[in-house]
């Protein structure tokens, strides 16, 4: 029956799927209804979907951009439809450093090319049909956004992390626990064990208790090695350091000790190793945040000095080994060393630390080189009393453990490498244990030679017999009994440097005092950043902000004023830091809950609304860097109230990268410069001697070079001669290629998209020649969102025709009629709908989207060829196309008579009744050879199966003039028919 058209307003005729039209009226709706926009609604659950917000670069995006925020879009609109509140934000991390380097160069305000970088992005995003709330855009570098970074910061500057309550506490508390009873009895992450009592805090200058305090402020003036970048002029942290040289740009990186603003992340080491346990993330981004925050449990224990009266520390996990030491190791920089150094060793001393200065941090943990010097000095074992040489060399590192260590040669392989470059003695203590350069590692076996033959121990102790295991329990014993040391729990994880000096980014809310910083009033934020002439350090070497004028903080009337007003008495000079990238983007997400709150930095009823992030899309590069960074300030806001969870990711899926297809032009090398350049194709390269260069892929076509356009492309080729594929030359026929082998062939390979391999491909481009909608579904359809895939655009035709099939069970495509009717579906045209809910919700729920378009693929022919143009199976169709191509499913919602977004519909469930089959398909074959299949209905009983196999007449030659056996019927299968021979 056809649908009686006067009712419904279907009638209009569409003679094809005209996407453009499509796209941009139902993005203009989208604008004008507000469809995306979110509120708190405590009658419905929310979900929260998050991309990783985007540095908004020069170069526009690409189509490897889009890819995790299609695959979070796609997640977003599924869970609206079923019935969720979900906030999708987006918004822009504004600071960085190539605007600013930008800056230097042109002299542009950064302010200037962020803004229009950030225009251009919104355009491109905006093609793309993302649901995204833009209503609740933030950018990093707006003051009314990173007032509460300056205000997150002031609070850490105000707060100790206390080990007893495991939690931020005020910095009050800790003064008056320091007026009470000075630092006894103080458990609190610090940067250095102090010991006074409340006398002494009292009678402490302001400036002495100032830097008392420091020692535990959770952000914290510290004097710390830093990586110092000479040409940014900056200070980097490590994970923007790559290979020794800036991650951005590519500038070395030296080592230098500085005066730097860090944020006491340390403290939170066991927090942030404990909160892996309770979230959704891969196995491996997980293991690398442990490896990252790298807790080790071991043992501290004193070694006395021969002949002195004093005693050292070292930091053991394998306090079982003691009776194999046979040499100590300081870190060159450890204060030890000039104590321990004698005067014959003071030469040799001085000139080895004079070496290892030059190096950095990685050189040290890399290289294998041996290098080290004797200190003159000797320890006494604390178990034997035997007398050891103290070392000095650089594989032990100052800022790990306490800078010093009992070198153990038979059992740790950079002890043995040592020992075994210097002459020292190897005692071998446990049995078994292969000592040689490649085998150390006995953490099992049973240990035999503790103590060592004819040695006696410290009360008769004895680790023999014991596994590995029993002894280093058995040694922490001993030594907390003896009070020869302590039980330690030691993490790699350093602290933050949180300081930069450059112009493009948040200021301090500091001024100093007396070389004491201060926090300007929290009601007097935010401390905006000011206008400077040029955005390059001055020429005493000051950060950029040491060229503002209007730079300081005049204390009475509360306001920053002119920096020749400083009279250190009421008017003092402002910071002139400025924070790191990771400052803006460690709470963003909590800004997005309520980003127009001028007096929080959310509000306690959205943030217990939106709780934390469900689902975070974004790139394994982050792992170690904003990872970390934002637990941490999460975890340090959570103790402060502001947030109600303790991990704000929830879910974190890792999108692949999307390669680049690289093409290349073979250029013959010669030395006269005179001659035409001359470029050979691939099939003929090996010929010549050649150098391969870039080519633009725009101007390439399934590998086949656009020689004109590629001359046009580079003018000091416009004169170049082509040796073709089939071996003739341009200088003997016309410039044009042909399919007859006078084509110029390139050659390819898959690397990073990237503008300086002329690879990227434009979303823009796609967006114009195939739809927003393909485009995504395309992108969608190349593979798993977490692998990595070179862009190819060979199959995107595909999903392009896909879309035109699903349009043409709407639409007549020759008369462009309408075919919708009101007929009943049949049983198969149901089994093909549910089948798909089901794959369909499922492989979205695994972010699996690549099969589920498959499927869609597979169930539109389906219904394609049965001519189902049946309303109540195509209503469905389109809510579950929805999320996948939303201009499409909008426009056939609309058509099909609806009012309102599809967005709020209702994502459709399966029923399990359509989906059993009620045929069965076997194989009929003979003494085992399959010779034909046989449909039957899945209740056939067997001797039904049998007579109808028998009177099959395609049985008839198989069965001629021999004698049968048996039946033999494999239920679903197969059906084999036995013969005698
Ligand atoms: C004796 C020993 C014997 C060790 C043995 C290991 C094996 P993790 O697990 O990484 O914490 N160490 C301690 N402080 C160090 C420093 N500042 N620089 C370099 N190495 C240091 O490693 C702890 C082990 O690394 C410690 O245990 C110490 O060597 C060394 F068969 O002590 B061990």
């Amino acid at each position: 029956m056809a649908l009686d058209l006067s009712e419904k307003k279907i009638n209009q005729t569409k003679m094809e799927y005209n996407f453009r039209e499509i796209e941009k009226k139902w993005q203009q709706k989208w604008v004008e209804n507000k469809t995306y926009r979110v509120v708190e609604d405590e009658s419905r659950k929310k979900f929260y979907v998050l991309n990783m917000f985007p540095y908004p670069s020069g170069a526009g995006l690409h189509v490897g951009h889009p890819l995790g925020y299609i695959a979070s879009d796609i997640f977003a609109r599924f869970k609206r439809l079923q019935s969720l509140n979900v906030l999708n934000p987006m918004g822009y991390d504004a600071y960085g450093l190539p605007a600013e380097q930008y800056a230097i160069q042109t002299g542009q305000h950064p302010e200037k090319t962020t803004t229009e970088n950030i225009n251009r992005y919104r355009e491109q995003l905006d093609k793309i049909g993302f649901s995204f709330d833009w209503d609740r855009e933030v950018r990093t570098c707006d003051p009314a956004y990173y007032k509460w970074t300056q205000w997150a910061f002031r609070k850490m500057f105000g707060s100790y992390y206390s080990n007893d309550t495991k939690q931020a506490r005020p910095i009050e508390e800790l003064i008056s626990h320091f007026e009470q009873q000075g630092s006894k009895g103080l458990n609190a992450a610090q940067s250095e064990e102090l010991d006074f009592t409340a006398d002494k805090w009292k009678a402490m200058s302001e400036k002495e208790q100032q830097q008392t305090l420091m020692n535990y402020r959770i952000a914290y003036m510290g004097e710390t090695m830093v990586n110092w970048c000479p040409g940014l002029g900056t200070v980097l942290a490590n994970d923007e350091v790559v290979d020794g040289v800036s991650e951005r740009g590519g500038y070395p990186v030296v080592q230098k000790k500085m005066r730097q603003w860090c944020l006491r992340v340390s403290a939170y080491a066991q927090r942030l190793l404990d909160g892996l346990d309770t979230v959704d993330w891969t196995d491996s981004i997980k293991e690398t945040q442990r490896n990252w925050i790298g807790r080790s449990e071991g043992t501290e224990m004193q070694f006395k000095v021969a002949n002195q009266d004093f005693d050292f520390t070292i930091f053991t996990t394998r306090a079982d080994t003691i009776f194999g030491v046979t040499f100590m190791v300081l870190a060159p920089e450890s204060e030890l060393v000039e104590r321990l150094t004698t005067e014959s060793q003071k030469k040799e001393v001085e000139e080895y630390l004079a070496y290892v200065k030059k190096r950095t941090e990685l050189d040290r943990m890399s290289d294998r080189k041996v290098t080290g010097v004797f200190s003159g000095s000797y320890a006494v074992n604390p178990f034997t009393g035997d007398k050891i040489p103290v070392w000095i060399s650089e594989y032990v590192l100052a800022g790990y453990g306490t800078g010093a260590i009992m070198a153990v040669p038979a059992h740790d392989s950079r002890d043995y490498a040592f020992a075994k470059h210097f002459g020292l003695p190897i005692v071998p203590l446990i049995e078994g244990a292969d000592v040689s350069e490649e085998s150390f590692d006995a953490k099992e076996g049973i240990v035999t030679n503790s103590p060592a033959d004819g040695k006696t121990a410290l009360d008769g102790f004895s680790l023999n017999g014991m596994t590995v295991k029993e002894a280093i329990e058995a040694t922490k014993t001993f030594v907390t009994g003896h009070g020869l040391g302590r039980v330690k729990v030691n993490y790699r994880l350093r602290d933050a440097i949180f300081s930069r000096q450059r112009y493009w980014g948040e200021p301090f809310p500091v001024y100093y005092k007396d070389e004491m910083p201060y926090m300007i009033p929290e009601d007097k934020l935010p401390l905006e950043l000011p206008e400077i002439d040029e955005y390059k350090p001055t020429e005493t070497g000051e950060p950029p902000l040491g060229r503002a004028k209007k730079w300081a903080w005049d204390t009475v009337k509360n306001e920053v004023t002119d920096k020749s007003r400083i009279d250190n008495h009421t008017v003092f000079p402002l910071e002139l830091f400025t924070m790191p990238g990771f400052a803006g983007s460690s709470a963003y997400y909590l800004r997005y809950m309520d980003p127009k709150n001028g007096k929080a930095l959310v509000s306690k009823k959205a943030d217990e609304y939106w709780q934390n992030v469900d689902l975070y899309v974004g790139g394994t590069e982050h792992a170690t860097g904003h990872l970390i960074y934002s637990r941490f300030w999460n975890k340090f806001l959570h103790d402060l109230g502001v947030s109600c969870k303790e991990e704000p990711f929830q879910k974190l899926v890792n999108q692949g990268m999307i390669q680049g297809r690289s093409n290349f032009v073979y250029r013959v090398n010669s030395d006269d410069h005179d001659k035409a350049p001359v470029f050979v194709s691939l099939g003929r390269k090996d010929q010549y001697d050649v150098t391969p260069i870039h080519v633009d892929v725009n101007i390439v076509d399934n590998d086949i070079l656009d020689i004109e356009a590629f001359k046009a492309w580079r003018p000091e080729y416009a004169n170049a001669e082509f040796i073709f594929e089939d071996g003739s030359d341009s200088q003997n026929a016309s410039h044009t290629s042909d399919s007859t082998g006078r084509i110029y062939k390139c050659g390819w390979a898959v690397e990073k998209m990237s503008k300086s391999m002329f690879n990227v491909v434009n979303p823009d481009m796609i967006v114009e020649k195939y739809g927003a909608d393909t485009l995504r579904l395309y992108e969608m359809f190349l593979g798993p969102v977490e692998q990595s895939k070179p862009w190819d655009t060979n199959g995107i035709d595909g999903c392009h025709r896909f879309l035109k099939k699903f349009w043409n069970l709407f639409y007549d495509n020759r008369t462009g009629e309408s075919l919708i009717t009101l007929d009943a579906p049949t049983a198969d045209q149901l089994k093909s709908l549910h089948k798909l809910i089901k794959k369909v919700t499922q492989d979205i729920e695994n972010f699996s989207y690549n099969t589920a378009i498959s499927a869609f693929m597979i169930c539109v022919n389906e219904l394609g060829q049965s001519k189902c143009h049946s309303r109540e199976v195509l209503r469905e169709l389109i809510i579950l196309l929805a999320p996948f191509a939303p201009h499409i499913a909008e426009e056939l919602w609309e058509a099909l008579g609806n009012e309102g977004s599809v967005c709020d519909a209702q994502w459709p469930a399966w029923e399990e009744r359509y989906l059993v089959e009620s045929e069965m398909q076997l194989t009929v074959s003979f003494n085992g050879k399959a010779r034909y299949q046989k449909t039957f209905p899945m209740d056939a009983q067997n001797a039904d199966i049998e007579k109808a196999v028998l009177e099959d007449e395609r049985s008839g030659k198989y069965l001629e003039g021999l004698q049968m056996l048996k039946v033999i019927i494999v239920p679903k299968k197969i059906v084999n028919v036995v013969l005698k021979k």
